[in-house]
C-alpha cells in the first residue's frame, strides 16, 4: 500500500531528511479538538507520525496525519488553448474522505494582463462571490509576466515568473480536494515573507511557523489566533530581488488559510468555487494596486473625515456629550467630530434617540454644524421584533416588506443584540436597501447625522444561531469545521442555514458588513449629496469603496498601542486606508502616559478616533493634567498641519490604489531589514514615522533605510547607512522624518523641500472642496506637482492656493540671495542647514495656475 511506503521513507534514519521534511508534511487530518489516531489516519490513506512538538493535530503543530506525495487527486486530461488562455478538463476517479466529491471540474486560465491570471473553475453552477469584478477580456495580454504550466497527475499547477523563474505557486505539493463542502489547494511560498489574510491580531508579517489563520466574521475582542470581525482572503508574498507577487481567493465561506514552514501555504473552503487571481507587481505597491483593479479602489474621504474625531460608550446623555465638544474649544484642541455610541438611542433601538437623556441631541448636531462639526453616531443591523406592532415602523415595514433574513423554516430569524430580541435585515435583497435609506432619511430629518457607524455587523447575535438555536443539517454541521472561535459556525451569529435573498447564510455570512456598507454608502448619498462617511466593524474585499473601519474592541494597554501598527498596516494593504485603533484604547482605564502616546500614533492613523468604553475614566485630551493635554493638543495640530499631504495621499489611494499608512518594506523592497518592521511606517513615500510604544522612555531605536533623512521639525539631517538609530522621545514628542527628495504640503500653506543629495526634490498636491461627490471624475479639482530640479530653481504649477512659506531642507551653503519670481524674498538660514521664507502668492479657481519659480543665487 501506498501509506507503507511512505512510511518506510519518512522514517529514514536521517534526521536531515526527517527535518526538511517534517515543514512539508500537509495536513490530512485538520478536525480541531480531535486527537488523531494512527488508526484514523490509515484510514484516511495518510502517513501516521506522532511528533513531540505537536499536541494535537490540526491548529497550529506539525501534523501527525500527512498525505503522501502521489495521493490520488484530479486527473489533467485534456487542456486546449482559447483566445484569452487555456481551459482543461479535470477528473477524479477515487473518492475522497468528503462527502459529494466533485468529480469532473473546469480549469479556465485567463491570461487577463501582463501582470494579472485569473484561474477559475466555471463547469458546476454553484454559489460564487457576488462581488463586481472587471469583466474578462476578449483577449490574452501579448506579454504576460507569467507563465503557466501543469502536472498531469496528481493534477498541479505551476505558475512562474517569466523574467526570474520563480515559482510563485506550485499547487502540486499536495493534493486537490473539491467536494461540495470541502475546497483545498496547497502552494508552496517562494520566501517566508507573507502578508494580508486579514483580519487577525498579529504581527504584519505573518508567522510561517504551522500558523493557521481562520476567517469567518466574528464579534470578539481582538486576540490572537482567532477569526475576527473581517475577511481577507488575499495575501502579498515577497520573492528574491524585491519581487512581490499577490494572490487574492475570490471566496466568500467559512475558511482555514494554513501556513507552514516549507513555506507553503494551503486554503481549506467549505464552498463555493475555486476562483482566484495572481498578481505580479513587480514591486509591493503595485501589487496592491492590481488587487484593488480587480475589487475597486477606496473611496475619496470627505475632508472631515481626516479630522479629528471623540468617541465614546457611555456619554449617557447628549448634554455629557455637548460639555465634552465645549471642553475641547475652550482647551482650542482641534476636533471635527463628535460621535454617540448606542446610549443616545431610546432603549438601543436603532433610528431612535432617547428624548429623556439625549432631548438636546438635535442642538448639539446643530450647535456641532454651526461650528463647522460634524456628528457622527452608531447604528446596529438588529430591529427591535417585539415591541407592540404599530409602534416601530422599522420592524413593521421591514416585516411587510419580507426583508429580514428567515430561518430555514421560511419564519423571521430571531436574535438578540442591545435592545432585546431582533430580527436582522437582509442586505443582500435590493429591497433591504430600499428600507435602511428611507429609515435614514426619516431620522435624518429629526437628528442631521453627517455619517454612520456601523457595528455588530458581522452580525453580532448573543444567542449562538437564533432563540430557537438551529437546525441539524450539513450546513451548520459542515463535514469540515474550520477552526472557529466557539467551534461552530452559528457561534454567537445567525444560523448557518437561515435564508438571504441570494443565498443561505452559510455563503454569505462573511459579506454582511460589505452589503451593509453598501446600503448605508448610497443612503447617505442621496441623504447628503456629499461624500458618505461610513466606518464599518467587519469588513471583506472591496469594502474601500464603501466604507472605513477601525480595529474594533482594542485595549487600553501598551501591548494593543503596538499592534495597532500591524493592524493599520494590512487594512492599508487590503484597500481599506481609512482606519485606525481606538486612541487611548476602548475597553480597560488607560492611563495618562499610555494616552498622550497614544494620541500620538494616532494623530498618524489615517483615520483618528478617541473612543472609550462604558464606566472606564475619562480619556478625553482633556481629562488629563495640563502637560499632557498640551502634549495631545500639540500633536494633534500637527495632523492637522499635515492634512494637504493626507488628503493628497488618500487621492492616490483612490485613484491608484495606494496605501497611505504604508509599510517600509513596500518603499524599500530591497532591503529585507525593512520585511518584519511594523513598529514604524510611513505616511505615503516619504513621511516616516517612529512612535513610543512602550511606558517609560524617553528615547526610541528606529531602523533608517539606507540614504538621507531629515528630522521633520528641525531640518536636522541623518545619514543612514541602513541601520537602527536611538531617537529622543521625550513625552511631548513623536519622531518624525523626512525621506530625501519630497516636497510636503503643510497647512496653511507651506513647502517643506527635503533635498537630496543631488539637490532633487519632488511632491505634490491634490486640492478640491472636500466634499462634492467625484470631484476628480468631475474635473473639479486642482492637483499640483512641485519638483525641484536643482538646488537652484524650484517651478510649480498651482491653482486655487495660497503658497505661504517654504522651507528648504538640506541646503548645504547660505545663498546670498532669494528669488520668488524675480522678487527678492527675505529668508532664514540656520546652521542645520534650513532655509526658511515667507511668500504670498495665490490664484483663485480651479484651472487657473501660478507659476513660483524660487532662485537661490550665491556662491555653491
Ligand atoms: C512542484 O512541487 C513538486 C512536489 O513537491 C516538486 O516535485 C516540483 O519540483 C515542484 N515544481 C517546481 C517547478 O518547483
Ligand atoms: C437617563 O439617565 C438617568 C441618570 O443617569 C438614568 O437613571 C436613566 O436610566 C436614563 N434613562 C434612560 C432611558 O436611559
Ligand atoms: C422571508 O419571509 C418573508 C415572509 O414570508 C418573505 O416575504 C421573504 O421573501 C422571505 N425571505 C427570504 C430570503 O426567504
Ligand atoms: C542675487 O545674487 C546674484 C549673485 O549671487 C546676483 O547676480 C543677483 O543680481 C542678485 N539678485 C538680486 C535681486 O539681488
Ligand atoms: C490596538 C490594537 O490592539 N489593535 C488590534 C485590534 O484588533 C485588530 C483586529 O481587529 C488588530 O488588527 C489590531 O492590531
Amino acid at each position: 500500500k501506498t501509506f507503507l511506503l511512505a512510511l518506510l521513507i519518512f522514517k529514514a534514519p536521517n534526521s536531515l531528511l526527517i527535518d526538511i521534511l517534517i515543514s512539508w508534511r500537509f495536513d490530512c487530518y485538520p478536525e480541531r479538538g480531535v486527537v488523531v489516531t494512527e488508526e484514523m489516519c490509515h484510514a484516511r490513506n495518510c502517513c501516521f507520525i506522532q511528533n513531540s512538538q505537536a499536541k494535537t493535530s490540526g491548529r497550529n503543530g506539525v501534523p501527525w496525519c500527512f498525505y503522501t506525495p502521489e495521493y490520488p487527486s484530479y486527473e489533467l486530461v485534456s487542456i486546449t488553448d482559447t483566445e484569452i488562455g487555456k481551459v482543461g478538463k479535470l477528473l477524479r476517479n477515487k473518492k475522497t474522505y468528503y462527502p459529494k466529491d466533485i468529480d469532473a471540474l473546469q480549469l479556465e486560465v485567463l491570461y487577463e494582463e501582463d501582470n494579472r491570471l485569473h484561474i477559475t473553475d466555471p463547469a458546476e453552477k454553484r454559489y460564487e462571490v457576488p462581488i463586481d469584478v472587471p469583466v474578462v477580456p476578449k483577449t490574452a495580454s501579448s506579454n504576460p509576466s507569467y507563465t503557466v504550466d501543469f502536472i498531469k497527475e496528481p493534477f498541479g499547477l505551476i505558475v512562474k515568473r517569466t523574467q526570474t523563474g520563480t515559482v510563485l505557486l506550485n499547487t502540486s505539493i499536495a493534493p486537490l480536494f473539491y467536494a461540495d463542502q470541502f475546497l483545498q489547494m496547497s502552494t508552496s511560498l517562494p520566501s517566508r515573507f507573507i502578508y494580508g489574510l486579514g483580519e487577525h491580531r498579529s504581527n504584519f508579517l505573518h508567522d510561517v511557523q504551522w500558523n493557521t489563520l481562520t476567517m469567518w466574521a466574528r464579534d470578539v475582542p481582538p486576540m490572537e489566533l482567532t477569526n475576527l470581525y473581517g475577511v481577507h482572503p488575499f495575501y502579498l508574498s515577497m520573492e528574491s530581488d524585491g519581487m512581490a507577487h499577490g494572490f487574492f481567493m475570490l471566496n466568500s465561506n467559512a475558511m482555514d488559510v494554513a501556513l507552514q514552514p516549507a513555506p507553503a501555504l494551503t486554503w481549506r473552503m467549505i464552498g463555493g468555487i475555486l476562483d482566484f487571481y495572481v498578481f505580479l507587481g513587480p514591486d509591493p505597491s503595485s501589487v496592491i494596486a492590481q488587487y484593488l483593479d480587480v475589487v475597486g479602489k477606496p473611496a475619496m474621504p470627505i475632508y472631515w473625515a481626516l479630522g479629528y474625531h471623540l468617541c465614546r460608550w457611555g456619554y449617557k446623555s447628549s448634554d455629557k456629550t455637548w460639555n465634552v465638544v465645549k471642553e475641547m474649544r475652550n482647551y482650542g484642541i482641534p476636533q471635527d467630530v463628535q460621535w454617540n455610541d448606542i446610549d443616545y438611542m431610546d432603549r438601543a433601538l436603532d433610528f431612535t434617540y432617547d428624548t429623556m437623556n439625549f432631548s438636546t441631541l438635535p442642538d448639539l448636531v446643530k450647535d456641532l454644524h454651526k461650528h463647522d462639526q460634524h456628528y457622527v453616531m452608531i447604528l446596529d443591523p438588529g430591529i427591535s421584533n417585539s415591541l407592540p406592532s404599530g409602534s416601530y415602523w422599522p420592524f413593521d415595514e421591514g416585516k411587510k416588506r419580507g426583508i429580514f433574513i428567515n430561518d430555514s423554516n421560511g419564519d423571521i430569524l430571531t436574535g438578540k443584540v442591545w435592545p432585546g430580541l431582533t430580527a436582522f435585515p437582509d442586505f443582500s435583497n435590493p429591497d433591504t436597501h430600499e428600507w435602511w435609506y428611507q429609515n435614514l432619511k426619516s431620522f435624518h430629518e429629526k437628528v442631521p447625522f453627517d455619517g454612520v457607524w456601523i457595528d455588530m455587523n458581522e452580525p453580532s447575535n448573543f444567542f449562538d444561531g437564533s432563540l430557537n438555536g438551529c437546525p441539524e443539517n450539513e450546513l451548520e454541521n459542515p463535514p469540515y469545521t474550520p477552526g472557529i472561535l466557539g467551534g461552530t459556525l452559528k457561534t454567537k451569529t445567525v444560523c448557518a442555514s437561515a435564508r438571504q435573498k441570494i443565498s443561505t447564510h452559510y455563503n454569505i455570512h462573511n459579506l454582511y458588513g460589505l452589503m451593509e456598507a453598501k446600503a448605508t454608502e448610497s443612503a447617505l448619498r442621496k441623504i447628503t449629496d456629499k461624500r458618505p462617511f461610513v466606518i464599518s466593524r467587519s469588513t471583506f474585499p472591496s469594502q474601500g469603496k464603501y466604507s472605513g473601519h477601525w480595529l474594533g474592541d482594542n485595549r487600553s494597554q501598551w501591548k494593543d498601542l503596538a499592534t495597532s501598527i500591524p493592524g493599520m498596516l494590512t487594512f492599508n494593504i487590503l484597500g481599506i486606508p481609512l482606519i485606525g485603533a481606538d486612541i487611548c484604547g476602548f475597553g480597560g482605564s488607560t492611563t495618562e502616559e499610555l494616552c498622550v502616546r497614544w494620541t500620538q500614533l494616532g494623530a498618524f492613523y489615517p483615520f483618528s478616533r478617541n473612543h472609550n468604553s462604558i464606566d472606564e475614566q475619562d480619556q478625553e485630551p482633556t481629562a488629563f493634567s495640563p502637560a499632557a493635554r498640551i502634549a495631545m493638543k500639540e500633536v494633534i495640530l500637527l495632523r492637522y498641519s499635515l492634512f494637504p499631504h493626507l488628503y493628497t495621499l488618500f487621492h492616490h489611494a483612490h485613484i491608484s490604489g495606494h496605501t497611505v499608512a504604508t509599510p517600509l518594506l513596500f518603499q524599500f523592497p530591497n532591503d529585507e531589514k525593512t520585511y518584519g518592521i511594523d513598529k514604524q511606517f510611513l505616511w505615503g513615500k516619504s513621511l516616516l514615522v517612529t512612535p513610543v510604544l512602550e511606558a517609560g522612555q524617553d528615547y526610541v531605536v528606529g531602523y533608517f533605510p539606507k540614504g538621507l533623512w531629515y528630522d521633520f521639525h528641525t531640518g536636522d539631517s541623518l545619514v543612514s547607512s541602513g541601520e537602527e538609530i536611538n531617537l529622543q522621545a521625550p513625552i511631548d514628542k513623536i519622531n518624525l522624518h523626512l525621506r530625501e527628495g519630497s516636497i510636503i504640503p503643510t497647512q496653511p500653506l507651506n513647502l517643506i523641500v527635503s533635498l537630496s543629495e543631488d539637490g532633487l526634490a519632488k511632491g505634490d498636491l491634490y486640492w478640491d472642496d472636500g466634499e462634492t461627490l467625484d470631484t476628480y471624475e468631475k474635473d473639479q479639482y486642482a492637483y499640483i506637482y512641485f519638483t525641484v530640479e536643482q538646488v537652484l530653481h524650484n517651478h510649480e504649477e498651482a491653482a486655487y492656493i495660497t503658497v505661504e512659506t517654504v522651507s528648504f531642507y538640506g541646503v548645504k551653503v547660505e545663498p546670498e540671495n532669494v528669488t520668488v519670481n524675480s522678487q527678492e524674498a527675505a529668508f532664514t538660514y540656520r546652521d542645520n542647514q534650513v532655509i526658511y521664507f515667507n511668500i504670498v502668492l495665490g490664484t483663485t479657481g480651479y484651472k487657473s495656475v501660478m507659476i513660483l519659480y524660487i532662485l537661490l543665487s550665491g556662491e555653491f
